[in-house]
Order: C-alpha cells, then sequence, then structure tokens
C-alpha cells in the first residue's frame, strides 16, 4: 500500500488495506459492538471469494480488527459468502448469524453460523450450521437472486420471521421466511413486499420506530406505538429507498404508506453516496443505528493504485420525526469525543456574492454546525416544479448561478483560491403552492483530476413560509463529506479527492450566492483526532 495515501480517512471505519463493500450483521453483545462486512483480502477490488471480516469496539468509533469471522469452506458458502444479518435469540441470550453464501452450483442460499465460544467477549470464532443450507432459492425466485436476510424477529405467535432479498424478472421482490426453531424455515408464497421494473431487492431491512420517541426499539416489538421501516437497496439505482408503514404479523404483511414512484420524491436515508445500510438495535443505549456502505467515486484502477477501496458512514442514530412520516439521522454522540480545538462564528452576515473563510481548524478533518438566518421567504424565487427536474438544480451552474435566496452553505475540502472545493448548499424557492429549500452536495468542482464520478446530489424538502432558519452540520474526512441538513432530515454523503485540496492546504469557507443576504447565527467547528484502528494480538498476518 503506497505511503501517500491523501484520501484515507482519519475516523471513518476502513480495513487496514483491500476491499470492502456491505456492512455485515451490526450488533451490540455483552459490551461489545460487532461489526462484520464484505471483504475482498487479497486485492482493492470486488472478489470471487468474499469473506465476513470482523472488528469490534466498545464505542462504535475506535475499533480492533479481529480475524475474518466467516470463509468460503463448505459446498453452501464454497464460491463467496455474501452479506447478511445478527439476531440475538432471548432466553439463550446468543447471537445467530444468517448469511447468504454462493454454492458450488453458483445458486444462492441461506447459512446459519454462530459462536464457537460465547464467553469469548470478542466472539472471535464463528461455526457453521450442519443443516446448512437453512434456505435454498424457492419458486418464483432466480436461483442467483435471492440473498441477504435481514434481522428476524419475532411474531405475537412466537414463531421467527425473515426477509430476504431477491428478483424475479424484472420484478423486485422481498420474501418472507417463517421458523419456530430458527432452523427450519418455510417460505411465505406471496412476497412480503414488490416493486416492478425495479430489478432485484438487495440487503433488505425491516425495523419498528417509534412513534413518540427518538429511542430506538428492538426488532420484534409489534404495538400501537410503533409504525415500520422497510429499506430496499435497488441494485439498478445504486440507491437505498425506505418506505414508512404499518404491520401486523397477525395479518402478515407489512402496507406501505406509498409506492415507490422513482423520483426524488421517493424517501431515501441519504441522497448520496450510500448503499447496502443496515440497521440495528443498540439496547445498551436505547438506539435504533445505521451503517452504510460508501463507495469510492474513482476508478477501478485508482483503487487498486491506492491499495484500498470503500468506507462506511460514521453510524447514525435513526428515529421517526414528529411527522410521523420521514426518518431522521444524525451521527452517534461517540464521535464528537474527536473533537478539538472549536472555533464559533456569531452573527456574521453573509451578503451576496461574498464568501467566509473559517480558520483555526484542520479543515481536512473537521465536524461543523452551522445555524443560518433567512430573509423573509416570500422573497424567494419562483419555481416551476413540472419544467424542472429538482437534481438539476443541484448541479453545478446552479452553485455558480446566483438566485435571490441562496445558494448558500460551505464550500468543504477547498483549496485557497476555491478552484477546488465541494459545495454544500441550500436555495429556497416558492412555488404554485408551498415553499420549497434545495439541499445539494455539488462535487463538480471537487477535483482537477479527471475520471472521477463528480455528479452532484441533492433533494427537495418542504419548509414553513415563515422559517426563520436552516441548519447544516458536515463531517468533512479527507476524502468523504457527510452532510446533514435541518438536524438530519436530509442529509448527503460525497465522496471526493482533491489535487490542491490536501491536508494543510486544505480550507473550509461559508459561502453566499444569493442576492439577498443571509447571516450566520452561529458556526461551530472542530478539528477531529484520529479515530484508533487495532489489530487483535490473535491476528494471523493476512
Ligand atoms: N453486496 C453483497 C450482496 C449484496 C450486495 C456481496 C449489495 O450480498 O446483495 O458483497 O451491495
Amino acid at each position: 500500500v503506497p505511503q501517500k495515501q491523501p484520501y484515507r480517512t482519519w475516523y471513518h471505519f476502513q480495513p487496514p488495506k483491500h476491499w470492502m463493500n456491505d456492512p455485515n450483521a451490526p450488533m451490540y453483545y455483552k459490551g461489545v459492538y460487532h461489526f462484520f462486512y464484505q471483504h475482498n483480502p487479497h486485492a482493492a477490488t470486488f472478489g470471487e471469494k468474499m469473506v465476513w471480516a470482523h472488528s469490534v469496539s466498545y464505542d462504535l468509533i475506535n475499533w480492533i480488527h479481529l480475524n475474518h469471522a466467516i470463509e468460503p469452506s463448505e459446498p453452501f458458502d464454497l464460491n463467496s459468502c455474501w452479506s447478511g444479518s445478527a439476531t440475538i435469540i432471548p432466553g439463550k441470550e446468543q447471537p445467530v448469524i444468517l448469511y447468504s453464501g454462493i454454492d458450488d452450483k453458483k445458486h444462492q442460499v441461506q447459512n446459519i453460523a454462530t459462536p464457537k465460544n460465547l464467553s469469548d467477549p470478542f466472539l472471535r470464532e464463528w461455526v457453521k450450521h450442519p443443516q446448512n443450507p437453512v434456505m435454498t432459492p424457492p419458486i418464483g425466485v432466480e436461483v442467483d437472486n435471492f440473498r441477504d436476510p435481514s434481522t428476524a424477529w419475532q411474531g405475537k405467535d412466537g414463531k421467527w420471521r425473515v426477509v430476504i432479498g431477491a428478483q424475479n424478472g424484472d420484478e423486485g421482490k422481498v420474501v418472507l421466511y417463517q421458523s419456530e426453531d430458527f432452523a427450519n424455515w418455510t417460505v411465505e408464497l406471496n412476497p412480503f413486499f414488490a416493486s416492478d421494473n425495479t430489478g432485484v431487492c438487495e440487503c433488505p431491512d425491516f425495523f419498528p420506530v417509534s412513534i413518540n420517541s427518538t429511542n430506538g426499539v428492538d426488532t420484534s416489538v409489534q404495538n400501537q406505538s410503533v409504525r415500520h421501516v422497510l429499506k430496499i437497496s435497488y441494485y439498478r439505482r445504486n440507491q437505498d429507498y425506505y418506505f414508512l408503514g404499518k404491520y401486523d404479523n397477525g395479518d402478515g404483511n407489512f402496507i406501505p404508506d406509498v409506492k415507490f414512484i422513482g423520483t426524488s420524491l421517493d424517501l431515501r436515508f441519504d441522497y448520496g453516496k450510500f448503499y447496502a445500510s443496515k440497521s440495528f438495535f443498540d439496547h445498551a443505549k436505547s438506539r435504533r443505528i445505521l451503517w452504510a456502505w460508501v463507495d469510492e467515486c474513482d476508478t477501478r484502477d485508482h483503487g487498486i493504485e491506492k491499495g484500498w477501496a470503500g468506507l462506511q458512514c460514521i453510524p447514525r442514530q435513526v428515529w421517526l420525526d414528529e411527522s410521523g412520516n420521514r426518518l431522521m439521522q444524525w451521527p452517534i454522540e461517540e464521535v464528537e469525543k474527536l473533537r478539538e480545538k472549536q472555533i464559533s462564528i456569531k452573527g456574521e452576515k453573509l451578503v451576496g456574492g461574498s464568501t467566509l473563510e473559517v480558520s483555526g481548524i484542520t479543515a481536512s478533518q473537521a465536524d461543523v454546525e452551522v445555524l443560518f438566518e433567512l430573509p423573509e421567504v416570500e422573497n424567494a424565487e419562483f419555481l416551476d416544479e413540472s419544467e424542472v427536474d429538482p437534481h438539476l438544480l443541484c448541479s453545478e451552474e446552479y452553485v455558480s448561478r446566483s438566485g435571490i435566496i441562496g445558494p448558500f452553505g460551505l464550500f468543504a475540502l477547498a483549496s485557497e483560491d476555491q478552484t477546488e472545493h465541494t459545495a454544500i448548499f441550500f436555495r429556497i424557492y416558492k412555488t404554485s403552492n408551498r415553499y420549497v429549500c434545495f439541499m445539494c452536495s455539488d462535487q463538480s468542482r471537487s477535483s482537477l483530476r479527471e475520471n472521477l464520478d463528480k455528479s452532484s446530489y441533492g433533494t427537495i424538502f418542504d419548509i414553513d413560509p415563515n422559517q426563520k432558519t436552516i441548519s447544516l452540520r458536515s463531517l468533512i474526512d479527507r476524502s468523504i463529506i457527510e452532510s446533514f441538513g435541518e438536524k438530519g432530515k436530509i442529509c448527503i454523503t460525497s465522496r471526493v479527492y482533491p489535487s490542491l485540496a490536501i491536508d494543510k492546504d486544505v480550507h473550509l469557507f461559508a459561502f453566499n450566492n444569493g442576492r439577498q443576504s443571509v447571516v450566520i447565527s452561529e458556526l461551530n467547528a472542530w478539528s477531529m483526532k484520529h479515530a484508533e484502528f487495532d489489530q487483535d494480538q490473535s491476528i494471523y498476518q493476512q
């Protein structure tokens, strides 16, 4: 792995080297957080013999890497150990992993693995169940599109249920299995969820959220004070979507509030680079926590050259907002332990066309929170939504082109003269019947380097006609920026590879390209320290 590593992160989870993709079986067990992930131990590219790598932590920020937990070894997983989830069996207090195997016939089957030694606090060794595979592709599902078992939940009837991602022709499916003993599973013939011409549903996640608390609830909770979330990774769109709805295992099915429509109005955890996400219930702190794979936006060859590929987002707490119609996310509070050297700016006016440098922190690894005061929103420019695709409004020419209220926000990972910068910004419009705000992350000027994916991300959300402020938080870490608008109502994660804005040459600016002034009511920024990544002494050299 080359010495010069301008893009490796200081505080985001990544393996010592080579390729990482999906989060697998994240869980909390007896005081230890476990994180497993899809890993190619031989190269910085997705491989033919994927393994489950394994790390443990006491705070979800500092990690100890262990030996791989599950590797191809049997006819039912000889050609790879693909994604899956953990379920803590009550009573026995034993974690059980369900994972997808690519078997010796290249079919996708579901297997069980359990800890070899429950008194090992790190659960270093896992053994495969003698009855594997416990699920093989059912009728109506393609044998190479049947994968990614979720965490299981127990219905009021005591039976276990689990959902699996699948495809049948153009139809994406989420298939439901049931079991009395967690070893013998039977398929439900009608799909738990289906969506036309979306392609395969990957990494389904199904969990309850409380309607009157930001606390998480255990996966099996079913009562009047929860709603349910079904999340799906759509392979064809390379994006994660979620549906809120009603579920009662009595009548068996999940009834989503709305259907998938394929526009920016669909609900997504994150409107940027964010895939294969998976949640778990952290009962130590009563939190629902979400992990997601953040892939690279540079070329395969550059991944090979730099010797690694793939990050995870900072784990996020997830809860239902007051409206009950969307989820909120926020970086776990533990990440704030890395903050040092705080600077504050208060009551600073940003007139149209101005930028203000946020100096005094290491802008290459930073945590910045801003509260912007808005001018009267009825002065906003008019938007005819029927005329323009919201995504276009986040594209390059809109950042430079001034509006009335916005674009305003941050230039992150910026070079001193701003020839390189990633713009994270808001822009307010009024439409025929309401006021809306765009939140965008525009990577088009993030780097002078070529052959990078510099597409812009963004989405639109309603605001109150007398809205006075808008907040933004960005976690900046050398080649990843995770942005949270309106306290986590809208999240956008981006990957950038600056050629000038590296380490001490990185700057951070607040900017306002709108004709109307906005005020930085309060801005707090911190340098972020390294998180600790150690190797367990029992690890064999890969
Ligand atoms: N990645 C895994 C699959 C899953 C896909 C293989 C999603 O199990 O469907 O690494 O990124």
